[in-house]
C-alpha cells in the first residue's frame, strides 16, 4: 500500500505497511480503486452535463463516496465494494443515456474499466493508485502538485457532502469536481497549470464553504456566544461526534421527550452557539471529552451510546464497540451502521436506554458547572465590529492570532497549547476546528467586553474567519495582509488541506504551519509555495510570537 495524505503519515513519509491511521492496505486498495471509478464516471457525468441529462444526484453521490476515502471516515471494506458498484452502475446508466441521445464517440479506457470481482480487487485497486504515479511521467513536482489537488478536491467535498444534505448546492461546484476528476490522468498540463488547478479547488472549496454556512445558518440560526457545559448531568445519555450538525439535529428530534440527555463530542461543540437547535432542544446539554484522537479513553468511559457522524473516527476497541453507532459516510467493520439522509436512531436510543447513563455520584457540584464559551462566527464578532475597532484604535488590542486547525497525537502539537498561552494580554485568539482542544477550557480573561479566546467554530466555519477577517479589513480600510492578523495552523487530515488551499487562493500570506509539513508537498512544490505565500513551517512559540508580532 501507500497513502501519504494526512499528518500523521509513517515517518513523515508514507504509510506502506499499514496505515499509522489503523487503515489496512486491502481497505486502502479498494478507497484507490474508489477513486479511480470516480475519475472514470467523471467525463460521462460532464458529457451526459453538456447533453441536458440530470445528474445532479450522481453529483452528490461522488462527492459523498469521494469524501468516505479521506483519513478516519470510513474504514470498511464492504463499504466501499459498494460505492465502488453503485458508482459503475451510474456511470453504466449514464453511458446508455448518452448513446441513446445520438452521441456514440467512444470513450476513454477509464471510462470503460470493468473490475474482476475476485480475490485481485485489492490488487486492482494498488495498480489504480500507481497509475496516478505513471501519469505524472516522473516529474516529481507534478505527482506532487496531483495529490494536492486530488486531496484539497476530497476536502472540498466532504464540505459540499454536508451542504447538500441541508439542501444546499451549486451545480458549478460539482461540475468543477468531475472536471478535476477527469483531468487528474491528464500527462499535458505543466507545473504552473497543476499550481493553478490546486489553487481553483481552494475557490471552490470556499463556495463549499459558503454553501455549507448558508445551511447551518439558514436552518438553525446565526451562531450566537453561548456557554457550554463541560460536566455531566445525571441520568441516560447519547453522545454525538463529527462534524455533522443535520444528523445531531434528527438525533435531538428523535430524543426529545425520551428521558436522555445528549453532548457533543470533538467537532459538533460549536453546534451549541445555533440558537434554533438549541431552543428548540433543552436535552441538548453539554460538551465531553476532548479531541478525535482521545477517543480510545473518552467513549471508553462514556456511559451511554455513541453515534459518529463524521471523521475523525478512530478503530474501536472491543470493549466500546457495541455502544458505537455510525452514519453518512462513516463506516468500521462490525459496527452498527444506521443508514440513510435522515438515519433511524433507534437502535442507538435503545443502547442509551440500556446502559447506566451518569450516575448521581458521577455530577460535578461546582456552581456554576465548568465550561467554555462557544459561537463566535462571523455575524457574532462583526455585529460588535465597532468595539473591535475601537478597541485596536486605542491600542487595547494589538494583534488577532487564528490559531486552528486540527488535533492530533503527535507531541510537538503541544506548541499550540504553548503559543496561546504566551500570547501576550493586549492581543485577542480565534479558534476552530479541533486543534481548539489544545487550549479551549482556558480563562484567557477579557478586553474590555470581548473575550481574549473566541471559538469561531468547526473547521468549515474557517469560512467565518474568512469573513471576520475581511470584514475588519473593509473597516480599516486596508488589505487582509496589512491587518494585526497572524495565522498559525495545525493540519492533519484533507479539509485541511482544502481550507489551506483557500487562503491561498485568497492571497493571504505569512501562514505558519504545523506540527509537520505535508509529506506530499515535494521541494519544488514547498519552494514556489514558500516563495510567493510565505507560507512557512512552525518553529517555536516564542519565535513566532516574536515575528507575528515584529
Ligand atoms: Fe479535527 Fe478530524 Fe475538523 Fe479534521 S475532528 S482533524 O476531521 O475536520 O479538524
Ligand atoms: Fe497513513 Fe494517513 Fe493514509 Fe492513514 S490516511 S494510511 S495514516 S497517510
Amino acid at each position: 500500500m501507500f497513502c501519504e495524505q494526512c499528518e500523521q503519515t509513517a515517518s513523515g513519509q508514507g504509510c506502506h505497511q499499514w496505515g499509522a491511521c489503523g487503515k489496512g492496505p486491502e481497505v486502502n486498495a479498494l478507497q484507490d480503486l474508489l477513486v479511480y471509478v470516480l475519475r472514470g464516471l467523471a467525463p460521462v457525468v460532464l458529457k451526459a452535463e453538456a447533453l441536458g441529462l440530470p445528474v445532479r444526484e450522481i453529483n452528490a453521490f461522488t462527492c459523498e463516496a469521494l469524501f468516505a476515502t479521506m483519513t478516519n471516515v470510513n474504514f470498511d471494506g464492504d463499504r466501499f465494494k459498494t460505492y465502488i458498484r453503485q458508482a459503475l452502475d451510474r456511470r453504466n446508466s449514464l453511458q446508455a443515456a448518452i448513446a441513446s441521445a445520438g452521441d456514440t464517440e467512444p470513450w476513454p479506457a477509464i471510462a470503460t474499466y470493468e473490475p474482476q470481482w475476485d480475490e485481485s480487487l485489492s490488487s486492482q485497486g494498488q495498480d489504480a493508485s500507481l497509475l496516478l504515479l505513471q501519469e505524472a511521467e516522473g516529474n516529481i513536482d507534478i505527482f506532487s502538485l496531483k495529490l494536492t489537488t486530488l486531496y484539497g478536491l476530497k476536502g472540498m467535498v466532504a464540505y459540499a457532502s454536508h451542504a447538500w444534505e441541508l439542501g444546499q448546492w451549486d451545480d458549478n461546484l460539482f461540475h468543477f469536481t468531475q472536471e478535476i476528476l477527469s483531468k487528474l490522468g491528464d500527462t499535458h498540463l505543466e507545473v504552473g497549470d497543476w499550481v493553478a488547478l490546486a489553487l481553483a479547488v481552494g475557490q471552490w472549496n470556499f463556495r463549499a464553504m459558503e454553501l455549507l454556512d448558508s445551511g447551518h445558518t439558514g436552518t438553525y440560526g446565526h451562531p450566537v456566544p453561548t456557554p457550554v457545559p463541560l460536566t455531566a448531568q445525571a441520568g441516560k445519555a447519547i453522545l454525538v461526534s463529527g462534524h455533522d450538525i443535520k444528523h445531531l439535529a434528527t438525533l435531538l428530534e428523535q430524543t426529545r421527550d425520551r428521558g436522555i440527555t445528549v453532548y457533543t463530542h470533538g467537532e459538533l461543540l460549536p453546534a451549541h452557539g445555533y440558537p434554533k437547535l438549541k431552543a428548540d432542544n433543552p436535552h441538548l446539554y453539554g460538551h465531553y471529552g476532548t479531541a478525535w484522537q482521545n477517543q480510545v479513553h473518552d467513549f471508553a468511559k462514556f456511559p451511554g451510546a455513541i453515534v459518529v457522524t463524521t471523521n475523525c473516527l478512530m478503530p474501536p476497541h472491543g470493549e466500546y464497540s457495541p455502544k458505537l453507532f455510525t452514519v453518512g459516510a462513516v463506516g468500521y467493520q462490525g459496527l452498527q451502521y444506521l443508514e440513510g439522509e435522515t438515519p433511524d436512531f433507534e437502535p442507538a436510543i435503545a443502547k442509551a436506554l440500556e446502559l447506566p447513563g451518569f450516575a448521581a455520584s458521577d455530577v460535578e457540584t461546582d456552581q456554576p458547572p465548568r465550561s467554555v464559551l462557544t459561537g463566535f462566527a462571523h455575524q457574532a464578532v462583526l455585529g460588535v465590529a465597532d468595539q473591535v475597532i475601537e478597541a485596536v484604535k486605542s491600542g487595547k488590542i494589538r494583534h488577532f492570532f487564528l490559531v486552528g486547525g486540527c488535533d492530533g497525537a503527535k507531541p510537538g502539537r503541544t506548541y499550540y497549547t504553548e503559543f496561546v498561552e504566551k500570547v501576550p494580554e493586549d492581543c485577542i485568539v480565534l479558534t476552530l476546528a479541533c486543534g481548539k482542544f489544545r487550549f479551549f477550557d482556558k480563562n484567557l480573561g477579557h478586553i474590555g467586553e470581548l473575550p481574549r479566546l473566541m471559538d469561531v467554530g468547526q473547521c468549515n466555519d474557517a469560512y467565518s474567519a474568512i469573513q471576520i477577517a475581511l470584514g475588519l479589513a473593509t473597516a480599516f480600510d486596508i488589505g487582509v495582509n496589512e491587518l494585526p492578523l497572524s495565522m498559525v495552523l495545525s493540519w492533519y487530515e484533507q479539509k485541511a488541506v482544502a481550507v489551506l488551499l483557500t487562503l491561498l487562493h485568497l492571497g493571504i500570506k505569512d501562514i505558519r504551519l504545523g506540527p509537520t509539513l505535508p509529506a506530499f508537498l515535494s521541494p519544488n512544490v514547498l519552494a514556489i509555495l514558500s516563495q510567493t505565500y510565505q507560507l512557512k513551517a512552525i518553529t517555536t512559540p516564542d519565535a513566532d510570537l516574536a515575528a507575528c508580532l515584529a
